[in-house]
């Protein structure tokens, strides 16, 4: 993984075998002989610490998901509609993560918050409908990678009817259903 030329520098015989996800240092003994026969010989430890590289996008745990919500929540502004988190395999800035919401004519209808992913309602001219939200995350590398989402809101009376009822069973304990309805 590691030779040394005849100048004493240490080259790293191919980048591809480091990545500071798997391994974040080496020791490495180097070994100078006196050319001369029989001449002495010395050897140096030396520890070679590998630099975070960006090379992995923040991800999100799925493509997609669906969130009910009931119309005074999704009306009132500030109120919490539901939350999105990505994680990065990364260090350092390089997983540090920002949200934000790609605006398809959502925005100020629907907010994020830039370090939490918590969506929240903006409390403008929000109707009963389906949103859609296209979630980007992007960490902090540079370049910058960037994972994407999308929360399908449905706002209704319907869906305040659901929760009641999910609510009385005793089932779930978060407004959030994935997939469809049956
Ligand atoms: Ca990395
Ligand atoms: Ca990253």
């Amino acid at each position: 993984m590691f030779t040394v030329n005849n100048t004493g520098h240490v080259i790293v015989a191919s980048t591809n075998t480091l990545d500071y996800e798997s391994t974040r240092s080496y020791t490495v003994v180097f070994r100078a002989e006196n050319s001369y026969k029989g001449g002495s010989s010395v050897l140096l430890t030396m520890q070679i610490n590998v630099a975070d590289e960006n090379d992995n996008p923040p991800i999100f745990p799925a493509n997609s998901s669906r969130v009910y919500v009931a119309p005074g929540l999704a009306k009132t502004a500030g109120s919490v509609i539901t939350e999105v988190k990505a994680t990065d395999r990364d260090s350092g800035a390089n997983q540090n993560i920002s949200y934000v919401i790609a605006d398809a004519g959502v925005s100020p209808k629907f907010l994020i918050g830039q370090y939490s992913g918590v969506i929240t309602s903006g409390g403008l001219n929000v109707s009963d409908g389906s949103y859609l939200l296209v979630i980007l995350a992007v960490d902090g590398g540079a370049p910058a990678l960037t994972g994407t989402t999308t929360v399908n809101l449905i706002v209704g009376d319907g869906s305040a009817a659901l929760i009641a009822r999910v609510w009385t069973l005793g089932v779930c304990s978060v407004m959030v259903f994935v997939g469809k309805l049956v």
